[in-house]
């Protein structure tokens, strides 16, 4: 694989998932390699470590993808993604580099120092070879985690910037984290029962393998598409959430509780077999659970602000179900980095995509008047939770921590709503830039005419709901309508779905 780009290449974008695209078109080598510059002067800049993932998540197997991660752990800043598209896309990347360098002041002496990580996809482990070339180029030094999940990749560059010494970073650390905080919620529980986890045959089943032995004790954690079967395959969160249906490979049983992680274990969806029937808990259920345990703790007299941040695919009934319960909800664009943004506006922010990615944010504020307040138990889902970015696993473990201590079974949590029937199309156009929205994706203001046209069609059913907008993943435009049937719900995303044609 050649890590250099031939002038006059097409050029890519940096995107909500980072850069991603097939990895046998000769592309993704350079594309890595000058990620790991960017990723390398990032952190001179800041003079912090910074991380790298190559993953390309959900993706078919063939395709791979990077993106970097602030020193905390969150994405990266909007005006640095402008910087790794013109650092990727330049014919003279010496040039570019020293651009970035002026404009950003970057002291010439600085060295930088990078957190390297890949998901177990055949072309990942020579893009590390290109990451680590760029980051020796612009002057840094890499340390490889090797095959680790996204989320381990974020909560271990957050915990060196948060002084834990380089020589101490490994993964125990993140396993210990997360299990000690699952045995002491959970410490005067007996045996939770068996949850199986669909690891989608990627990272997921070593992360999942950890979980398993260690708390062993506690539940008892199996795991299914484990390596054994094509990463991402009929199987993992998006195949399930997409398609509403089991994962190959698992023969449900009523009373068991099953969960799907996706290729690079950052998404988490659960299901379980109702009267011979499979039933979905995403991520808008996730979220509404742990909302309804923390409005319950908190009761009505806590100073402790909380609310739960959405996208328009946030089904109506989960955020009719929050507004019922008076528990505040916020509604951004796509992309984990709005999300979690708004998050921060709350003392706890609790924010998921429906797709199953998503976690909840404690502001320092929220603990200070959690200690004042006695509130020890959610102080310590505080410390279960991955706060730097969704993860499958610290997920998994407070879902079965919070039905738990709410003493609930997955079918009261299944009770909450019911959902609203919806469907998601993609539609392919000339141009999908064509397609303007604002108000959170919600109302189309380009091309002219459309948003009034698509009023139209959503008066002519009841509970009706659609909006469309450009994918930042794929070149499609997307359609979302729900309806109170489904056969209204399927009438009004065929109608708007014409409409964007
Ligand atoms: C990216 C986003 C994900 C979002 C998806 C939407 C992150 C880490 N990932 O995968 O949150 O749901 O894009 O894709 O932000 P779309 O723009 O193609 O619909
Ligand atoms: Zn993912």
């Amino acid at each position: 694989m050649s890590f250099e780009r031939a002038p006059g290449t097409k050029q890519v974008k940096y995107g909500t998932a980072g850069f991603r695209g097939p990895a046998d078109d000769g592309q993704m080598g350079f594309i890595v390699k000058r990620s790991g510059i960017t990723a390398a002067l990032r952190s001179r800049k800041l003079g912090k470590a910074t991380g790298l993932m190559i993953t390309a998540s959900h993706n078919p197997v063939r395709d791979n993808g990077v993106k970097v991660t602030e020193p905390l752990g969150e994405m990266l800043v909007p005006n640095w993604e402008g910087l790794a598209t013109d650092l990727t896309n330049a014919d003279d990347l010496n040039a570019e580099i020293a651009k970035v360098i002026k404009s950003e002041e970057i002291s010439s002496s600085s060295e930088g120092l990078v957190i390297l990580g890949r998901d177990t996809r055949p072309s990942s482990a020579e893009l590390s070879f290109a990451a680590t070339e760029g980051i020796i180029q612009a002057q840094s030094r890499s340390l490889n985690l090797g095959v680790v999940t996204t989320p381990q990749l974020h909560y271990l560059t957050y915990k060196i910037n948060k002084g834990t010494p380089v020589f101490n970073l490994n993964l125990d650390l993140y396993y210990s984290d997360f299990t000690n905080a699952f045995l002491e919620i959970t410490k005067n529980s007996g045996n939770l029962g068996s949850v199986e986890v669909d690891c989608a045959n990627g990272v997921g089943l070593l992360a999942g393998a950890q979980f398993a032995k260690r708390l062993e004790s506690k539940v008892n954690i199996k795991l299914t598409n484990a390596g054994d079967g094509l990463l991402n395959h009929d199987c993992g969160a998006d195949f399930v959430k997409t398609g509403q249906r089991a994962p190959v490979g698992s023969e449900m049983k009523e009373g068991v509780r099953y969960c799907s992680v996706d290729g690079d274990a950052d998404r988490l969806v659960y299901y379980f077999l109702r009267a011979g029937k499979f039933f979905l808990l995403d991520g808008d259920r996730i979220a509404c659970l742990i909302a309804t345990y923390l409005q319950k703790r908190l009761g009505k007299d806590s100073s402790v602000n909380f609310g739960v941040v959405q996208t328009a695919y946030a089904n109506g009934a989960s955020t009719n179900y929050l507004s019922a319960l008076g528990i505040k909800t916020v509604c951004t664009k796509t992309g984990v980095k709005h999300l979690h943004h708004a998050a921060l506006d709350f003392d706890i922010g609790v924010y998921f995509e429906a797709n199953g990615h998503g976690t909840v944010l404690f502001n320092d504020s929220a603990i200070a008047k959690l200690e004042k307040e006695g509130h020890s138990e959610i102080l310590a889902l505080a410390k279960l939770v991955n706060q730097t970015v969704g993860d499958a696993f610290s997920d998994m473990l407070a879902v079965e921590a919070v039905l738990y201590l709410l003493n609930w079974s997955i079918e009261d949590w299944a009770a909450m709503y019911s959902d609203y029937p919806n469907r998601l199309m993609k539609v392919k156009i000339a141009n999908r830039a064509d397609i303007q929205v604002t108000n959170a994706e919600r109302t189309c203001i380009a091309p002219a005419g459309l948003q009034d046209k698509l009023n139209s069609l959503v008066a002519t059913v009841a509970n009706g709901r659609s909006f469309v907008r450009a994918s930042g993943t794929e070149d499609v435009v997307r359609v979302y309508a729900e309806a109170n049937t489904a056969e209204n719900c399927d009438k009004l995303s065929i109608a708007v779905a014409n409409l964007v044609f």
